[in-house]
């Protein structure tokens, strides 16, 4: 079982789009074990997006995910790395696929919606920055074997 770094963008929670995009994640199998809203002060967007601090789109992505409020979730289930990032489509929505949150709901690069981890490693290094232990639960979904 993988667990993934979700973070559903400002973009979203102003568009009002939060509720599709769960109900998605949720529809697909996929478990939500820690979710929260919160605003992404400074050194946590610059510790998220580490590996980007040195491009040019940087400023532009950290003025966009400062600016508003987001949701932080936690998302469990098998394989849920590679599953989250195909239901995303390319992180550029333009060239993002109908049927993938980005195809089918964005229009611009910087604001694309929705974040997930790209491996386990980024993953786990996500999940320690957004979440304590305590906030991630530990439950079964009795639908589970259904799937
Ligand atoms: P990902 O979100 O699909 O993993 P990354 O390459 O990790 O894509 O980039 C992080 C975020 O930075 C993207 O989701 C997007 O919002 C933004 N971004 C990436 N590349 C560009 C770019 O070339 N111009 C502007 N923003 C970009
Ligand atoms: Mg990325």
């Amino acid at each position: 079982m993988e667990r993934s770094l979700v973070l559903l963008k400002p973009d979203t929670v102003q568009r009002g789009l939060m509720g599709q995009i769960i109900g998605r994640i949720e529809k697909k199998g996929l478990k939500v074990t820690g979710m929260k809203m919160m605003e992404v002060e400074e050194g946590l967007a610059k510790e998220h997006y580490a590996e980007h601090v040195d491009k040019d789109f940087f400023s532009d992505l950290f003025g966009f995910i400062t600016s508003s409020p987001i949701v932080a979730m936690v998302v469990e289930g098998e394989q849920a790395i590679s599953v989250l990032r195909n239901m995303m489509g390319a992180t550029n929505p333009f060239e993002a696929e109908p049927g993938t949150i980005r195809g089918d709901f964005g229009l611009d690069l910087t604001k694309n919606l929705i974040h997930g981890s790209d491996s386990p490693e980024s993953a786990k290094r996500e999940i320690d920055l957004f979440f304590g232990s305590e906030e991630i639960l530990d439950y079964e979904l009795t639908v589970g074997e259904w799937h």
